[in-house]
């Protein structure tokens, strides 16, 4: 048996797909691609396929494609992406009916097969998701937690380094809130290589950049006809990265709220530094009135759609 590091990744298609990638090549581990029995072909298929580049581009990971889920059983990190996404014209919000039945039966493979794993939810409406996938399988707050300001935050960086024709290296910025078109890019804390971004780019420039932020993903949608999976998946490992290999990053990511920002029972977007324990803090910065604004609508969407999940018995 290998003692490698194990990584389950529930759902095979574009983002699992490109996960399976990423993991590969940074060697974080042996991968299990995971899908519902009429892909599990699919789900072998591509696991040949990345097992295969292996050779061409030398990595040692061992890559499977399975239904089943004692194939997953004992991994050190599960990331969720089942389910399916957004068309043009549909809102996150729209995929609840559909993905709700999808992560309930998840968070029952994981309870049973993966209770000791840091799980990371990809699945929209993401909040509401991760919200579901904690309540169902019990898993403490340390070890659950949502994707989704680290792919706003790069997106917010990208427009930012663009605009202000300087290296995506050297851009800091912060997107917290929900995973909806009200999240709140954080400008008291965006910089680029330490200056204030409001120092170096004008403010109506900068309102500008973050309407597009907020909308980055249906941007994506309208274009390709099916949701955004490239950046998705590297915000994802980036997680999964500071997990593994205890790297003690802050990242902005969904996590259980039990009263910081004064949020309680919810899921939202808050700096964490995540570290070989899962999510070892919660951090609590200084935000404007203008932001602590900004954040109370977005935790009021956060907060609807969740209730329509708390609400809606099992089938
Ligand atoms: P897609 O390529 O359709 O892959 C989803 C896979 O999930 C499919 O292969 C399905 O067969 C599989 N699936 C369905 N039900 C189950 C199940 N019960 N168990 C295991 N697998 C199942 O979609 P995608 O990879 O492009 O996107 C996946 C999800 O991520 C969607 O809900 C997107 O909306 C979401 N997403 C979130 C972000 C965030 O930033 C939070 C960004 C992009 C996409």
């Amino acid at each position: 048996m290998s003692t490698r590091k194990k990584i389950a990744l529930i759902g095979a298609g574009n983002i699992g797909g490109e996960l399976a990638a990423l993991c590969a090549r940074k060697e974080l581990g042996d991968i299990v691609l995971f899908d519902i029995p009429a892909k599990s072909d699919f789900a072998k298929g591509k696991a040949l396929d990345l097992e295969q580049n292996s050779s061409v581009i030398g990595y040692d990971a061992k890559i499977t494609g399975t239904s089943d889920w004692k194939d997953c059983a004992g991994a050190d990190v599960v990331i969720v992406t089942a389910g399916i996404p957004r068309k043009p014209g549909q809102s996150r919000d729209d995929l609840v009916a559909t993905n709700l039945p999808i992560i309930r039966s998840v968070a029952a493979g994981v309870k049973e097969h993966c209770p000791d794993a840091f799980v990371i939810v990809i699945s929209n409406p993401l909040d509401a998701m991760v919200y579901e996938l904690k309540r169902a399988t019990g898993l403490p707050r340390e070890r659950v937690v949502g994707m989704a300001g680290v792919l706003d935050s790069a997106r917010f960086q990208l427009f930012l380094a663009r605009e202000a024709n300087v290296s995506i290296k050297d851009v800091r910025a912060m997107v917290l809130g929900g995973h909806g078109d009200d999240m709140v890019p954080v400008l008291s804390a965006t910089t680029i290589n330490g200056v204030a971004a409001t120092e170096l780019i004008a403010r109506e420039k900068l309102d500008a950049i973050i309407a597009r932020t907020r909308t980055g993903g249906g941007e994506i949608v309208k274009l390709m006809g099916t949701s955004a999976y490239y950046a998705p998946a590297s915000a994802a490992v980036a997680m999964a990265e500071a997990f593994l290999l205890d790297q003690k990053r802050l990242l902005p990511s969904a996590v259980y709220l039990d009263g910081e920002y004064g949020y309680k029972d919810l899921f939202m977007g808050v700096p964490v530094i995540i570290g070989g324990r899962g999510v070892e803090k919660i951090l609590e910065i200084k935000l404007t009135d203008d932001e602590k604004a900004m954040l109370a609508k977005s935790a009021k969407s956060v907060q609807g759609i969740t209730d329509v999940v708390k609400n809606t018995p099992a089938a």
